[in-house]
């Protein structure tokens, strides 16, 4: 086992890994940048190293600086938490390259996975199912893409191979529209990503994003833990996640699990991962694979009652996954709030200093978060500064400790979005369950671009 782990990453996840790490005896290095060079988990951190000035580009996002922290430090692992460098092939690259272990997939997994064209051609010829599209990117004969768009069936969405998230994305409604669609998102696909590759597929108008966490380990052992909604967003943004999905059946988790788990033994991943879908009407249609840990790993973490971050660990020193499919059973029902600095309508953020800061408690009540009375939100980083995590027997059980754990939380000095939890907890179709990726802001009435 390691003996000392590098976390390069901030806020609540570097506070997440560094627990994980402390609890199986395991010394941490906390890099920071300037902005949070008083924060107190890097206090907490067993050695801490300043890695550049507040500027991600200049710190968090900084390969030879993490790589000299790892050096002086002599840590053997790094954990990448989540975005930043977490999902850089050329990171992981380097990182193996420099004699450490980068706690996560292989690299060439990475960047096989960061193709948005070459993840969904792995994924399709692993038996996963996928949204009905082109076959691979889409060719330059405009009478080409004019045949696969009246195969597929409009309306269609153009998507660019170097995206995901949401970016560089084209609804087409009708073939006039078509062949200008295609250009623009090729054009702004080659500005934002240096590639021009775009896809289709067949636009899927009211869906649900569900998720499938999995781990593999390096002796083609996969499993399955459940799956997650995360169809409470605004603009690409999860706000809320849940696990099980409600109104899912047993036996479609199971199945799509299960393809998933067979997907990870034959492309030999390794470590962690999450299969996207779009579910409507009872089908699931792969997106996109992250090869990450996500923020929401906390819910499949409170129905399953496994520390994903120490598997992820235990994975990386080359151990054998300690169960099989059968060891995995899923107790209640989780949810996550995503607890942000912002103004819970309008989303400006609302960085600045917290005079007061009260944790709620109780049964079934988890909060992971970095912050406490006294501490700085700097404006340079993601608004998000905390999440609250219930845990119940039942959906109904969850939610209602959501409630109360809501109406606890007390965060003076900044804005925070807690209203907006404590509306949709109380909303009618979110307690019925089920509702789309476009549920929230058409209640915020907005449109969805
Ligand atoms: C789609 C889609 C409808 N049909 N693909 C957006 C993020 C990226 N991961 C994929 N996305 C979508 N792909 C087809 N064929 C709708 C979305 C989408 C979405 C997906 C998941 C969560 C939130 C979303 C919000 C808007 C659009």
């Amino acid at each position: 086992m390691f003996e000392k782990i590098l976390i390069a990453n901030r806020g609540e996840i570097a506070l997440r890994v560094q627990r994980a790490c402390r609890e199986l005896g395991i010394k941490t290095v906390a890099v920071h940048s300037e902005a949070d060079r008083d924060a107190k988990y890097v206090k907490l951190a067993d050695e801490s190293v300043c890695i550049g000035p507040a500027l991600s580009t200049k710190s968090y996002l900084n390969i030879p600086a993490i790589i000299s922290a790892a050096e002086v430090t002599d840590a053997q692992a790094i954990h990448p938490g989540y975005g930043f460098l977490s999902e850089n092939a050329d990171f992981a690259e380097r990182v193996e390259q420099s004699g450490f272990v980068f706690i996560g997939p292989r690299a060439e997994t990475i960047r096989l996975m960061g193709d948005k064209v070459s993840a969904k051609d792995a994924m399709k010829k692993a038996g996963v199912p996928c949204v009905p599209g082109s076959d691979g990117a889409l060719p330059d004969d405009p009478a080409e893409i004019i045949k696969t768009a009246k195969r597929v069936g409009y309306p269609v969405i153009i998507k660019a191979a170097g995206g995901g998230g949401g970016r560089g994305m084209r609804v087409v409604h009708t073939e006039a529209a078509l062949l200008n669609a295609v250009n623009m998102t090729r054009a702004e696909a080659q500005s934002a990503f240096g590639n021009p590759m775009v896809y289709m597929e067949k636009f899927l108008e009211n869906p649900r994003h569900i998720e499938i966490q999995v781990l593999a380990d390096e002796h083609g052992n996969a499993v399955f833990l459940g799956d997650r909604d995360c169809s409470m967003q605004r603009r690409h943004q999860k706000i809320i996640e849940e696990a099980p999905s409600p109104l899912l059946p047993e036996r479609l988790r199971d199945k799509i699990g299960e393809r998933c788990a067979e997907a990870c033994r034959k492309i030999k991943y390794r470590g962690a991962g999450t299969f996207e879908f779009l579910y409507e009407n009872g089908e699931f249609y792969f997106i996109e694979m992250n090869t990450r840990l996500q923020v929401e790993h906390t819910v499949t973490e409170m129905i399953t009652g496994l520390d994903l971050v120490q598997q992820q660990i235990f994975i990386a020193a080359g151990e054998k996954l300690p169960f099989r499919q059968r060891d995995i059973v899923l107790t209640g029902h989780a949810i996550e709030c995503r607890i942000n600095a912002e103004d819970p309508y309008t989303f400006v953020p609302s960085p600045g200093f917290i005079n007061r800061f009260h944790l709620p408690g109780g049964p079934g009540v988890r909060v992971d978060t970095h912050v406490y009375g006294g501490y700085t939100v700097p404006p340079h980083y993601d608004s998000m500064i905390g999440k609250l995590i219930t845990h119940g027997a039942t959906r109904e059980q969850a939610i209602a400790r959501m409630r109360v754990a809501l109406s606890e939380m007390n965060v003076e000095g900044i804005k925070t979005n807690t209203a907006l939890h404590a509306d949709l907890m109380a909303d009618l179709a979110f307690q019925q369950g089920g509702t789309s990726i476009h549920y929230l802001e058409q209640k915020l009435g907005i449109s969805s671009k």
